[in-house]
């Protein structure tokens, strides 16, 4: 992956990709719609496209699935939430008993850096048992009703890391619930609906922000869109990759980690205070965002932080017109992807960016219903944000 440097073009990647492409997944297979309507089928574990190594996909096989069931049978007899401290504290050790294909291509997807996402499918979701999708996320029943789906997905993430939460996000639930929620139709988060999700880097403005964003897939009956973009097939000229790797840019954050919907009364004083200073940081980030790279790491194969809609506003004129150019690039380099029951998909998010399509919520429990881990490479990273070696919230 070489940048190909003619004429001050910077290419991340040689390879050309279809970017009409439409990659549906379902639970026992998925198809790939192209401009012309071809359907294709697939098996086993390969590149989504010969020459397009943004997307890995792994199928599970029937052996497979058996075998993830049996790991999740032993958990789900002792634990009926994923937020469980003693369930965090050993599923790393249970991942481990995972099929050994499945543990094969994640370590090769975290260690070779080779891939902007991987997707996963195949893990059984029984429609009948999830019961309705619910109206928001706060006061989640336990036991969780998506329990087996809720662990499997646990599972595989302990494979690439250790999921995270944030204080200020959902209540500081691990796992996070993603569906159309009454009243936020308008906003610019995963509970909004209306609008166009525009592409981001998931809390782009944070420095502890997630390695990898995992959702996996409950139901998604209007088959609405997940969008994607890998930095690798993004093309820009190098003067303004240069722009873009010099620390002048300012993220605010978005409104899932502004207060007001989370006015928690705090008893224990070192939670309080890291609660007060992660507020206060916020605080900060909206006042007076520190500028930083949108492009760094290796520059030759660089990883990306942005998030547009919470950049607006706050740039110099050159700092916008870099902006604007990538902003252009990465449009260009988009991709849709429809998540089915049962689909999961780990997005790696120093290189690629996301979002969602518009759609119509229906709000009679038929929703659209994904759920979501963040999950980090390193949690000593943050370390002093969390009130305790063991605890996986970031204040
Ligand atoms: O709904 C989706 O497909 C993606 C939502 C999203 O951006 C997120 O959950 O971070
Ligand atoms: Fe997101």
């Amino acid at each position: 992956m070489r940048p190909r440097g003619d004429a001050g073009t910077t290419l991340f990647r040689l390879q050309v990709k279809d970017l009409s492409c439409v990659i549906v997944l379902e639970q026992d297979s998925f198809y790939r719609k192209d401009t012309s309507g071809r359907l294709g089928g697939s098996a086993g574990c390969r590149r989504t496209q010969e020459e397009d190594v943004a997307l890995l996909e792994l199928n599970l096989s029937n052996e497979e699935i058996a075998a993830i069931d049996a790991v999740v049978d032993e958990l789900a007899q002792r634990y009926d939430t994923v937020e469980s401290a003693e369930f965090q504290r050993e599923a790393k050790v249970f991942s481990d008993e995972l099929p050994r294909r499945v543990r094969l291509v994640f370590n090769d997807y975290r260690g070779s850096e080779a891939h902007g996402a991987l997707l996963v499918t195949g893990l059984p979701v029984d429609d009948s048992l999830i019961g309705a999708t619910p109206a928001h996320w706060a006061n989640k029943p336990v036991p969780s009703p998506s329990i087996r789906v809720d662990i499997a997905f646990y599972l595989l993430s302990c494979l690439l890391g250790e999921p995270i939460g944030w204080a200020t996000q959902q209540d500081g639930y691990i796992m996070h619930d993603v569906f159309p929620i009454k009243g936020h139709e308008k906003e610019q988060i995963g509970s909004g609906s209306e609008e166009l999700l525009v592409w981001h880097t998931e809390d782009a403005y944070h420095p502890l922000r997630t390695d990898y964003l995992g959702l996996v897939c409950l139901r998604n009956p209007d088959d609405v869109s997940t969008t994607m973009a890998d930095i690798a097939d993004v093309r820009i000229d190098s003067d303004t990759a240069k722009v873009l790797s010099e620390k002048r840019f300012r993220i605010l954050p978005d409104h899932s980690h502004r207060a007001g919907d989370h006015a928690v009364v705090e008893s224990d004083p070192k939670i309080a205070e890291l609660r007060a200073r992660s507020h206060a940081r916020v605080e900060q980030a909206l006042a007076e965002p520190e500028p930083v790279a949108v492009l760094f790491g290796d520059p030759d194969a660089p990883y990306l932080c942005i998030d547009p809609h919470f950049m607006k506003d706050v740039q110099g004129p050159v700092e916008q017109q870099a902006l604007d150019v990538v902003g252009a690039a990465i449009d260009e380099a988009m991709r849709e992807v429809v998540l089915r029951p049962g689909a999961v998909v780990f997005i790696d998010n120093y290189r690629m960016v996301h979002g969602r399509k518009p759609f119509k919520a229906r709000h009679d429990g038929t929703d659209r219903w994904l759920r979501r881990l963040n999950v980090a490479r390193d949690l000593r990273k943050s370390r002093d944000a969390r009130p305790n070696a063991l605890s996986r919230v970031i204040y």
